[in-house]
């Protein structure tokens, strides 16, 4: 370890000589940025195998955490920040005309997820490290991650993110310990001489799949967690039987490229047949190489089966991993010849899941016929499954064919993923309170009659770690020299800022370090968009997926409303503002890409207009990622989180703005409602329909948006700008799909039906922000409330409550 700066210096210097050829004068910064990584990896390195051994030898339970995604986006800061190396290393690189900051810059986001479920993965891994729980996830290595999204022409293009082009310094590769997956084929299965049933898998395809490492650093403690990435490869053997067969170099390139493309894209393309069935491949493959991988550990330890879910739990983060049921079944019976009934207690107590959507068009089902050809052995076991469940289901509920064809697994011709993964589970839990409410009431309301002590609510949280501690220095320092840096341990101790609320002089340093956020946002956005933006104005930010229900419309319209009344009086007095849009649309969601053309169009039009452009202001932000968020929130006043109640499940970026100071204007959706029963009705500003009206609505009927249009002339007008000649149209049809799904399709997500009362709560926000003191005041009660969402919370709940694991005690 080097304990001192000098050591420091000398270590990089020498790391810089031998790896890659370099003095530190004329080393590029990608190279200084790679020598210190490989030092960083070092030192982390000697922590990771003790850990290993650790666990190895007190047999500590692990938990494994199956996703499709890990949003980690950059590693070097934060591993530096929990290695405790982040001063000390900063001071090191000043002495040499470096700066960290700087070198920051040269580590591509390891962008491995859509959004929130992909980013809560993320920092569930940071706070499982530094809780001292032992605990791992289980993802994919996609070659390619999330687009990269530039904007031509006002327009999203999405080009792939070649983020493996720089050398991901992180990861180890392990092929000692990879793993086949199977696919296709057929079952053969015959009686023993003992009458048992044997089943045999011929004629299938294999994959391998190579797992490659990346140590997840624990804050100031011992423990080094591993993140195991799955990549998919061929072996050359594997290919010549057939090439020989088929007797081409041909065959052989393209066989090998077919098999590799399981670990290709995150989430491919889902609108065609092709793409859902390599969908489908890309689960097995996480599930099997995952499972098996698991069982291996295990059976080292020489314990027997009994025992494995005394040492083994396994999440399902949404139904996308759900086939580790399945899987574990398939293992436990052909394989090590346990009897199905061991099997399956043994499963359903290994095996927890967290439900992330209601929305009926993202939960997964996948054609009887695809799950058959593609995995036929897997298949029988579900329908195995499905056939004693129903059984059990009958004798409940004698002749109530209704509901158990509600609740069947196979039905329709479709194997329905979230029900496998109620069943196949012990616990299902919501992410926020009112979601899980929905959830038991509502969506999932026959299983949670059926087995209520399953349903739980674990509401999601953020580390703090990145998200305030490393994001926002200034402030994490201004805290600390206010209360203590308790905090950084017990995020809870937040809350003794509250002392600080009438301290004036407090309140002022507080602005200061929001002030210095702002204008180093400002400067940035000058650097890379080229649009000046006055940091005295109001920092109001929109930033997550582009999607219906996240109503990123909703503030376009507000702005446009804004731009009117500038333009019917430019003598209005309004409080300067800058809104601030990032997101990026699915690549065949026609109508949130026309959305993110609409906001380039206010963008060009409002920002070029001298009239209005001293008050208003509008900047689309490409590409939005993890390192973009970490620039944008800290320098943030304003945080949008405005979904039609009822739709977004938690929301994470609501607690990331909040626990950086802004405050939210927001409907009573998902974690918003604990945010404001945290902070009181006086440091939110809450609007809206509530999650029951607009339920009742969907169920009932009763909403009219032309009615709403024609009875609001300032919606009217603005809504005949998208289609009439107007600033804004041009003249053009750009945005008739925008009009038509407001008027002729009823407007699903009521934009309209929530317009005048959020035009209201955002002038309360301007006038507001011109009291100053008493802005200040709602910001730090903020964050003071805010440490109720570190991960940390979080994390230790599904500790104690779901996986039943305890911290492990460490002496340093
Ligand atoms: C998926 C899809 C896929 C098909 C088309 C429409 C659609 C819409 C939404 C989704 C979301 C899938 C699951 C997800 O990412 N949920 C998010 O999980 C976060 C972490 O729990 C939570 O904060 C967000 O509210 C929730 O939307």
């Amino acid at each position: 370890m080097f304990s001192n700066k000098e050591m420091f210096k000398q270590a990089l210097v020498e790391k810089l000589k031998t790896n890659f050829g370099k003095k530190v004068e004329t080393a590029s910064e990608y190279d200084t940025y790679r020598a210190l990584g490989a030092l960083v990896k070092d030192e982390i390195t000697k922590k990771w195998m003790e850990t290993e051994e650790r666990y190895q030898k007190d047999q500590t339970k692990q938990v494994y955490y199956f996703s499709m995604e890990f949003l980690m986006g950059r590693l070097l800061g934060n591993n530096l920040l929990n290695m405790n190396l982040l001063e000390l290393v900063q001071d090191g690189l000043e002495d040499l005309g470096l700066s960290l900051d700087s070198l920051e810059e040269n580590e591509n986001d390891a962008g491995l997820g859509n959004g929130g479920l992909g980013r809560l993965a993320a920092c569930f891994l940071d706070s499982l490290a530094s809780l001292n729980l032992a605990g791992h996830g289980y993802g994919m290595r996609y070659r390619y991650g999330m687009f990269d999204q530039h904007i031509i022409d006002g327009k999203q293009v999405e080009l792939p993110d070649e983020w493996l082009s720089k050398d991901f310094i992180w990861e180890v590769r392990r092929p000692e310990d990879a793993i086949e997956v199977k696919y296709e084929g057929y079952v053969d299965f015959k009686e023993d001489s003992s009458g048992n049933w044997k089943f045999e898998y011929v004629d299938y395809e294999k994959i391998r799949a190579v797992p490659y490492d990346v140590p997840i650093v624990g804050y100031n403690n011992e423990t080094v967690n591993t993140l195991r990435l799955w990549s998919a490869e061929a072996t050359t053997e594997d290919i010549m039987v057939r090439a020989k067969r088929k007797n081409e170099m041909g065959y052989f390139l393209n066989h090998r490229r077919a098999l590799e493309s399981v670990s290709e894209f995150l989430y491919p393309d889902d609108s065609t047949e092709e793409g859902r069935r390599l969908r489908l491949k890309q689960e097995y493959f996480l599930v099997s190489a995952g499972v098996q991988s698991i069982i291996q550990s295990f059976e080292k330890t020489g314990l027997p089966w009994s025992a494995f879910s005394d040492k083994t739990a396994i999440h399902i983060n949404d139904t996308h991993p759900a086939l580790v049921i399945p899987e574990l079944m398939r293992i436990l019976v052909d394989e090590k010849g346990l009897g199905w009934d061991q099997a399956w207690e043994i499963t359903q107590s290994v095996v927890s899941y967290t439900n992330h959507t209601t929305l009926s068009e993202a939960l997964e089902s996948w054609p009887v016929n695809t799950v058959r050809t593609l995995l036929p052995r897997l298949f029988m076991i579900i329908e195995e499954i499905n056939e004693r469940f129903c059984q059990a289901l009958w004798k409940t509920y004698p002749g109530d064919f209704d509901r158990i064809a509600n609740l069947a697994i196979v039905a329709d011709g479709q194997v329905k993923m979230a029900h496998l993964s109620i069943v196949g589970s012990h616990s299902i839990n919501g992410v926020a309170k009112l979601h899980t409410e929905i959830l038991k009431k509502r969506e999932m309301k026959s299983f949670y009659e059926t087995f209520p002590s399953k349903f739980n609510n674990k509401t999601n949280g953020i580390t703090h770690r990145r998200w305030l501690m490393h994001a926002n220095k200034p402030l994490s320092n201004l805290i600390t020299e206010a209360i203590g840096d308790q905090w950084m341990n017990e995020p809870d101790r937040l809350k003794d800022l509250l002392k600080k609320k009438e301290d004036l002089s407090f309140l002022d340093r507080l602005d200061d370090v929001k002030q210095n956020n702002k204008i180093a946002l400002a400067d940035w956005v000058k650097e890379t968009q080229g649009i000046t933006v006055d940091p005295q104005s109001i920092f109001d930010v929109h930033i997550k997926r582009l999607h219906g229900y996240k109503r990123q419309l909703l503030n376009a319209l507000h702005i446009m409303h804004l731009y009117n009344e500038l333009k019917a009086d430019p003598t209005l007095d309004m409080v300067p503002r800058t809104f601030f849009f990032g997101a990026k649309a699915a690549s065949g969601y026609y109508f949130a890409k026309k959305v993110i053309q609409l906001i380039n169009r206010i963008a060009a039009v409002i920002n070029k207009d001298d009239e209005v452009n001293d008050k208003i202001k509008v900047v689309f932000l490409p590409n939005y990622s993890v390192s973009t968020a970490e620039k944008i929130i800290p320098a943030s006043n304003v945080s949008e989180q405005i979904s039609t109640a009822s739709k977004e499940a938690s929301g994470t970026g609501n607690m990331k703005f909040m626990m950086n100071g802004a405050l939210t204007i927001g409907t009573m959706d998902g974690a918003n409602v604990e945010i404001h029963d945290l902070v009181g009705d006086e440091n939110i500003y809450t609007f809206g329909l509530s999650s029951e009206e607009v339920l009742e609505y969907y169920r009932t009927g009763g909403y009219s948006s032309k009615q709403v249009s024609d009875q609001d002339e300032r919606l009217r007008h603005t809504l005949e700008q998208l289609i009439h000649y107007s600033p804004f149209s041009k003249g053009e049809m750009d945005f008739q799909p925008i009009y038509e799904a407001l008027i002729n399709h009823n407007d699903e997500y009521f934009v309209l039906k929530d317009f005048a009362d959020y035009v209201m709560a955002q002038r309360k926000v301007s006038q507001d922000y011109q009291n100053k003191r008493l802005w200040n005041a709602k910001s730090l009660v903020n964050i003071a409330q805010s440490g109720h969402f570190s991960s940390d919370r979080t994390i230790q709940e599904y500790a104690s409550q779901i996986w039943n694991i305890e911290r492990v005690q460490m002496l340093k």
